[in-house]
C-alpha cells in the first residue's frame, strides 16, 4: 500500500489527527509484507538435483504446481500399514506421467525427524495416480516424507517433502558423533573428503568386508551409490550419484566417489545406499562442515561403534 492509499484510507475514518495516526499505522504495518517479496533471482544451491524456487529440496511440500499429498498424516507405531499419497499437479489432479530417475519414477525417503529411522523405499503407482507401499514405522515421533520425482513435461526434478505423525514410544536418539567410519554386517564403510561449505567437493566411501575391499559391487538403479544428504536442524535434503553410471553386469568398488555441495556450514546426516551380493545395504555418516572446511581423516585404529538404527529397502 501506498502512503498516498493509507492516507486516504485514513481521512475515511474522519479526523484528520486521526489520519496521520493511522497512515502511520498502516504504513508500518504494510510495508515489512511488500518488502518482503521474493528476489527475483536466487543463488543456487549448487548441490544436490534439483532446485526449488530458491529454496533447499526437501523443505516444501509444494512446487511449481505440484503438491505432495499423503492419503492421512496419522499412523500407529508397529503396526502393519501402507504409505499411500498422490502428487497433485498444476491441475490438481494426481500426476499420472513421470520421467524417470535412477530407474523408478518416484523415490520415497522416509525418516524420522531425529534423522533416525532411514529409509530409501519405491512405492507402486496405480492407473490413478496413487502411490502405495507397505510399511511399518518402528517407533513413535514425527516423521518426514521426501518424495523424489520428475513430473513429465518438467525440466527438472522436485523433491516435496511433508511430515507425518507417529502415535506410540517416542526416544529420540541423538545423532552419532561425526565419524568417517561406519560398520555393520561385516561390511566397514570409511568415507574421506574435505567438504567446504557452498563448494563442490569430493566424497570418497571405501567399501570392505571382513577386512578385504569390496571390488564387486553391484549397480543399483544405474549407480554403484546413491548418496542423501539431510541437514540437522530443517532436514533439507540433497541427493547425489557418481558422475560414472553403472550397468547391469558392471563391478564396482571398493571406493564410490560422489561430487557434493554443502549449502552452509553445519551438521549433515549422510545415507549411502550400494548393493553388494544381492542386498542393498545402507551407511550412514555424520558430518559437521565447516565454512573454512572439513577434513574427514579416517582413524588411525578402526574401532568403530555403532548402534544399530533402523533401515531398510525394497
Ligand atoms: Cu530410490
Amino acid at each position: 500500500m501506498t502512503r498516498a492509499a493509507a492516507l486516504r484510507l485514513g481521512a475515511f475514518a474522519g479526523a484528520l489527527a486521526l489520519a496521520f495516526a493511522a497512515a502511520f499505522a498502516i504504513g508500518a504495518a504494510v510495508e515489512p509484507i511488500a518488502a518482503a517479496k521474493p528476489e527475483a533471482s536466487m543463488e543456487g544451491h549448487g548441490g544436490g538435483h534439483s532446485e526449488s524456487g530458491g529454496q533447499l529440496p526437501g523443505l516444501a511440500v509444494s512446487d511449481a504446481g505440484y503438491t505432495f499429498a499423503p492419503q492421512t498424516t496419522f499412523y500407529q507405531a508397529g503396526a502393519k500399514t501402507a504409505l499411500r499419497f498422490t502428487i497433485q499437479g498444476p491441475d490438481g489432479k494426481p500426476v499420472t506421467q513421470y520421467q524417470q530417475t535412477h530407474e523408478k519414477d518416484l523415490h520415497l525417503i522416509v525418516v524420522r525427524r531425529d534423522l533416525s529411522g532411514f529409509h530409501h523405499v519405491h512405492p507402486t503407482r496405480d492407473a490413478g495416480g496413487t502411490w502405495s507401499i507397505p510399511f511399518t514405522f518402528t517407533a513413535g515421533g514425527t516423521w518426514r516424507l521426501y518424495a523424489d520425482f520428475k513430473p513429465a513435461g518438467l525440466d527438472r526434478t522436485l523433491t516435496l517433502g511433508t511430515d507425518v505423525n507417529v502415535s506410540g514410544l517416542y526416544i529420540p536418539v541423538p545423532l552419532s558423533e561425526p565419524s568417517s567410519n561406519y560398520s555393520f554386517h561385516g561390511y566397514d564403510v570409511t568415507l574421506a573428503g574435505s567438504p567446504v561449505a557452498g563448494k563442490e567437493t569430493e566424497l570418497t566411501f571405501t567399501v570392505s568386508r571382513g577386512g578385504k575391499p569390496v571390488t564387486d559391487l553391484q549397480p543399483y538403479l544405474g549407480a554403484f551409490g546413491h548418496l542423501v544428504s539431510l541437514r540437522s536442524g530443517d532436514l533439507a535434503y540433497l541427493h547425489n550419484h557418481p558422475a560414472e553410471e553403472a550397468t547391469a553386469g558392471m563391478k564396482g568398488g571398493p571406493s564410490i566417489t560422489f561430487g557434493t555441495t554443502f549449502p552452509t556450514a553445519g551438521t549433515y546426516s549422510l545415507f549411502l545406499d550400494f548393493q553388494h551380493a544381492g542386498a542393498v545395504h545402507t551407511a550412514e555418516f555424520t558430518v559437521r562442515v565447516g565454512s573454512e572446511g572439513t577434513t574427514i581423516v579416517p582413524p588411525a585404529t578402526v574401532t568403530p561403534e555403532h548402534e544399530e538404527t533402523p533401515h531398510g529397502h525394497s
